[in-house]
């Protein structure tokens, strides 16, 4: 872990860094470089004792867990993935919002018989099916998920959707709602503990910036 001076903040670049950017700058916390123009991977900001590390969005949740850092940014679709009771998770940032859908070409998800599910999200594909009593193979998949169903790899896919453009460009449609999605704070149980009164003096301040958001 961090020693106890520093707060360690894991991020991803992409969408959940240029949403959690104006959340923090509303908190007074601004990085000193712009982290989409760098190769570096240990950012500090404008807050004494404050640092940014950039990490892959489906590395937020097990660096927080085991101490590589104190809070972090994660997808309610990796938390959910990643399954673990291990951090906590104090705060919708409201943030890098979508659903969780089946998707497919019309009607596909309606064949009798076992359904052949295309997805990076097997563990909630899984619970999804097994609340539905619905026998299926799940087919893990690291990306581009839209192309599976396209190339009769599968019959659906399970994956996020935002604005539905992506599915639309492919022939494909959302068939299925299995739940909203948006991006939480999680912290580090320890640093809970040890670090207290600053994580908890950040999460008032993240709480009312996402609240004047809404
Ligand atoms: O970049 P990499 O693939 O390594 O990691 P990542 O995909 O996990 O990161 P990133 O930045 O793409 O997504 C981070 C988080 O953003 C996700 O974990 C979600 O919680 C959230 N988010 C919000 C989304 C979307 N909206 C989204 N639309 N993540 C992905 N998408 C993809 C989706 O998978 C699909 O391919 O965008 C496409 C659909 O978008 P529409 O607008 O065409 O419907
Ligand atoms: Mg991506």
């Amino acid at each position: 872990m961090s020693d106890a001076e520093t707060l360690t903040l894991a991020l991803s670049k992409g969408r959940i860094l240029d949403d959690t950017l104006p959340l923090l700058a509303d908190c007074g916390i601004r990085l000193t470089e712009d982290p989409g123009r760098s190769r570096k991977l240990i950012f500090d900001t404008t807050m004494p004792g404050v640092r940014v590390i950039v990490v892959r969005a489906t590395d937020v949740p097990p660096f927080v867990e085991h101490g590589g850092a104190d809070i972090g940014v994660a997808g309610k679709d990796v938390l959910m993935e990643y399954g673990s009771t291990g951090l906590y998770e104090p705060l919708d940032l409201n943030i890098a919002r979508c659903r969780m859908m089946v998707a497919g070409h019309p009607g596909a998800n309606e064949r009798p018989g076992r359904l052949r599910v295309a997805t990076k999200f097997v563990n909630i594909a899984r619970r999804y099916y097994a609340e539905q009593g619905r026998q299926v193979e799940l087919i893990k998949l690291y990306g581009s998920m839209e192309l599976a169903p396209l190339v009769g790899l599968g019959d659906v896919i399970v994956d996020l959707v935002d604005t539905g453009n992506t599915l639309r460009a492919n022939g494909l449609e959302p068939l299925e709602h299995i739940t909203d999605i948006s991006s939480r704070l999680v912290v580090n149980k320890a640093s809970m503990k040890m670090k207290h009164r600053r994580i908890k003096a950040l999460l008032a301040q993240l709480a009312e910036a996402v609240d004047a958001r809404r």
